[in-house]
């Protein structure tokens, strides 16, 4: 990683005076850019089942099965009955078809299937499908990763998915491409569930924590991170999340979770505002937000200088919120813009905002994707208006009186999307 950092620096000094030329370059230094995405569901290959790609898996996604529902006359189960084949068919028949793809998540398909050379107007999926049965995975990967400008991606590891954990007692053959984060919902938000799976992993645990379930949990977090050396920790919270927290959650983050990341250096990722299963016939699909208080984040900021917090936050109207909690606390890197807000006219707005508070010391976005071929719709629509807000930025910058240079414009948009998160993970904090 370190290769994409340094090589920014060879180019020369140009000092850009005019709006017109600011554009130009801003723009095709974002577009060039590889970046670092910090958070994803993806897998590499050797994670067999925790894997998805192809257009069966990207026309399942939970986004197009929450709008498939509102588009024909069947409940989630009927669907969920259906082969995988039948369910893809059925979401490009009803969404891509009789429908126009206007949605976010709909037109981001259409752009896959374009960037693939595949045909976006089908009618039906069998060009697609042809397409996905002849690729070579590991060619097919490394053209997506190249063609999306993806440097490397971080996926979410969750020592409490059995099918993860078997995976790991395989050995699995890892992909430099491919970072892990230790992804700690079910300890912290459902402690006796969390409780059981430690039981069950051989770590002793009360039923209400107490001081030994402290250093049993402990242990765990410690054994997974010798195991699968993540660049953070992370975890989910909804949208009431309280600090300082009474009950196992609150107990587990300040005697567990925050000296683990103190003693191996690691940031605590809070992704703040989930409100999971609001509709829970839709499982994945079925989760919905809530604003949350953004003063937990800056009592845990102040309680702990010495951890480091990446907060994405889930609701809109916390965006503004956050980004004056970072001005407060250097320990506070807002990252992304996170779910139901990744969507180009948010993108644009949360972008904007962070700017004029921020300059260049947030992390601009993650992906967040689940299928692989995603990363050729969420990044080029996420850099385009990181890229036009940036560059309307820049412009103010030089209509105030002080051009800006191209190495300038290079190291900015490298902190965007990729250095200020690399700059706080492990191998580069001992650099
Ligand atoms: O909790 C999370 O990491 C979320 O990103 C969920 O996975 C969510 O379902 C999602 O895929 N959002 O894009
Ligand atoms: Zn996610």
């Amino acid at each position: 990683m370190t290769e994409i950092v340094e090589n920014r620096t060879a180019v020369p000094q140009q000092p850009l005076h005019g709006a017109e030329d600011v554009r130009l370059h801003t723009a095709r230094v974002v577009q060039e850019m590889a970046v670092f995405d910090m958070h994803t569901h993806l897998f590499p290959p050797a994670f067999t089942e925790l894997t998805r790609s192809g257009i069966d898996d990207l026309l399942t996604y939970h986004y197009l099965v929450a709008e498939l529902m509102r588009a024909v006359e069947m409940r989630p189960e009927q669907f969920r009955r259906l082969t995988k084949p039948a369910q893809a068919d059925l979401v490009w028949d009803a969404l891509f078809v009789r429908n126009t793809p206007l949605s976010e998540a709909t037109c981001g398909v259409v752009a896959v299937l374009s960037a693939l050379g595949l045909d976006p107007s089908a009618p039906n999926l069998t060009e697609a499908r042809e397409f996905f049965r002849d690729v070579t995975p590991s060619d097919h990967l490394a053209r997506v990763f190249d063609r999306a400008r993806v440097g490397g991606v971080v996926m979410t590891n969750d020592p409490f998915d059995t099918r993860e954990v078997r995976v790991w007692d395989e050995g699995p053959e890892l992909d430099d491409r491919f970072h892990t984060a230790l992804r700690l919902d079910t300890l912290l938000n459902d402690w006796p569930e969390g409780r059981k799976r430690l039981i069950a992993a051989g770590y002793a645990a009360a039923a209400e924590p107490d001081a030994a379930t402290v250093v049993q949990a402990r242990r765990f977090i410690d054994a997974w991170i010798a195991r699968m050396a993540p660049l953070y920790l992370a975890v989910s919270l909804p949208d009431d999340f309280a600090w300082p927290g009474d009950g196992p959650r609150g107990l587990l983050i300040r005697d567990v979770v925050l000296p683990a990341c103190r003693d191996h250096g690691l940031p605590f990722a809070m992704m703040i505002g989930v409100r999971r299963a609001v509709n829970p016939e839709l499982h994945d699909a079925g989760d919905g937000l809530g604003r949350a208080d953004v003063t937990a984040v800056q009592r845990m900021c102040a309680e702990h200088p010495d951890n480091r917090f990446l907060v994405t936050m889930l609701s809109r109207e916390n965006q503004h919120d956050l980004c004056v909690a970072a001005r407060k606390f250097s320990n506070l890197m807002p990252f992304g813009c996170w779910w139901f807000l990744n969507n180009p006219s948010i993108v644009s707005e949360i972008t904007r905002e962070r700017l004029e508070m921020l300059g260049t010391s947030f992390i601009a976005q993650h992906s967040d994707a689940r299928v692989l071929e995603q990363l050729l719709y969420k990044w080029p629509h996420a850099r385009r208006e990181i890229s036009l807000a940036l560059a309307d930025q820049y412009v103010r910058v030089v209509e105030n009186g002080r051009p800006v240079t191209v190495a300038e414009i290079e190291r900015d948009v490298g902190r965007l999307l990729a250095d200020n998160f690399l700059q706080w993970t492990p191998s580069r904090q001992s650099a």
